[in-house]
């Protein structure tokens, strides 16, 4: 859009399963809005074991791999662009350390704090670089790789 500043950037975020089942998905929302990200498209979907193993392919070969994947079908995940100059970094500072344990300690104030409950159920997702943030927004965004069944969609 011609309002993207030239410093914009995106990112993709992701309230899991455990976040929406608890009702934090619009209290994040507000988290999002009031700390200056606009959030560009948003969708509820549903994944399946092979969209969300696609997603976390860079794990696969990790012990908690088969966990993960089954943690993230566990239920709806709410999938949001974010925009703002900054927006990887910044999103990535707002969720929290990937532990919500260790986030309760040192950083109380964080999203994974609010809504996360361990290592692996920690309620939000933020993309980690440019490269990610592109593949991610294009895996739930574009028409050729749906990533998921849509259970609402909200035009922005
Ligand atoms: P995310 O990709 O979801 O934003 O999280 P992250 O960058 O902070 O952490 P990452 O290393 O990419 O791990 C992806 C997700 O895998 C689950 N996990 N479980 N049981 C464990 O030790 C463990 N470690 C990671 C978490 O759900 C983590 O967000
Ligand atoms: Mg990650």
């Amino acid at each position: 859009a011609s309002s993207d500043g030239a410093g914009s950037e995106r990112t993709l975020a992701i309230v899991k399963p455990d976040g929406v089942w608890s009702n934090h998905a619009e209290e994040i929302k507000k988290i999002v809005l009031a700390s200056g990200f606009s959030i560009l498209q948003e969708k509820t979907v549903q994944l399946d074991e092979e969209s969300a193993a696609s997603f976390y392919s860079e794990h696969s070969k990790k012990k908690f791999f088969r966990s993960l994947v089954q943690y993230m079908i566990s239920g709806p995940v709410l999938v949001m662009v974010l925009e703002k100059e900054n927006a990887i970094a910044d999103w990535r500072m707002l969720i929290g350390p990937t532990d919500s344990n260790k986030a309760k300690i040192t950083h109380p104030r964080s999203i994974r704090t609010m809504c996360g409950t361990d290592a692996e159920k920690n309620c939000v997702h933020g993309s980690d670089s440019d490269q990610s943030a592109q593949r991610e927004i294009s895996f739930f965004f574009s028409s050729e790789t749906p990533g998921g069944t849509v259970m609402g969609h909200d035009e922005l």
